[in-house]
């Protein structure tokens, strides 16, 4: 007679939803903070990293007297919730030692859920499509590497991005390998 093995698989939720991440700063050493973060984010097993963009240094926009950031967008495939995705970013700041001395103002890494699937999500906290993404150069440029397709508010990242001002914006990576160690 044969014996009846019961095996016990861990359960893994697919993940079956794709965003998009913007991430910047001007503190401290921003693209070391924003690799750290990429890979944070990329160790949460709800979260697989799929595309990172280049590296970009961008002017400050809304508070203009301050150094300029660095920014980079990646996507995900996430089996979590676009309010645990916002969450899972929050911690990852917290992680990083979030500085934030005003509103507008220079910090050392700050994670933004752009999008989430087609969702349109307007709560307290969390507001996606992310309001003003389709105005600002610094999120357009770095989002037509990994999404050039991708729509918010019926257009194309691609199209936004013409006619987004981006004067001064520097690409300062070869390529989308910025953040992950060389190997020697
Ligand atoms: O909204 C994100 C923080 N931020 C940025 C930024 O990431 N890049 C640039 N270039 N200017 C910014 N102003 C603020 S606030």
């Amino acid at each position: 007679m044969p014996r009846c093995v019961l095996t016990i698989l861990p359960s893994h939720k697919p993940l079956s939803h794709f965003a998009t991440l913007g991430l910047g700063g001007n503190i401290g050493d921003p693209p070391v903070n924003m690799a750290s973060a990429l890979k944070i984010l990329g160790s949460n097993s709800g979260i697989e990293i799929v595309a990172v963009s280049r590296l970009y240094r961008t002017p400050p926009w809304g508070n203009v007297d301050q150094d300029w950031f660095y920014n980079s967008c990646a996507s995900v495939n996430t089996s979590l919730s676009a309010h645990q995705l916002l969450d899972a970013c929050l911690a990852t700041e917290v992680k990083l030692k979030r500085v934030r001395k005003k509103r507008w103002g220079p910090r050392t890494i700050d994670i933004d859920v752009l999008t989430y699937d087609s969702a349109s999500i307007h709560e307290d906290g969390l507001s996606i499509p992310h309001p003003h993404m389709h105005e600002r150069a610094f999120v357009l440029l770095p989002l037509n590497d990994i999404a050039a397709s991708l729509k918010i508010r019926s257009l194309p990242v691609s199209q936004w991005m013409q006619s987004a001002d981006s004067a001064g914006i520097e690409c300062v990576s070869e390529d989308d390998g910025w953040w992950k160690p060389t190997s020697d």
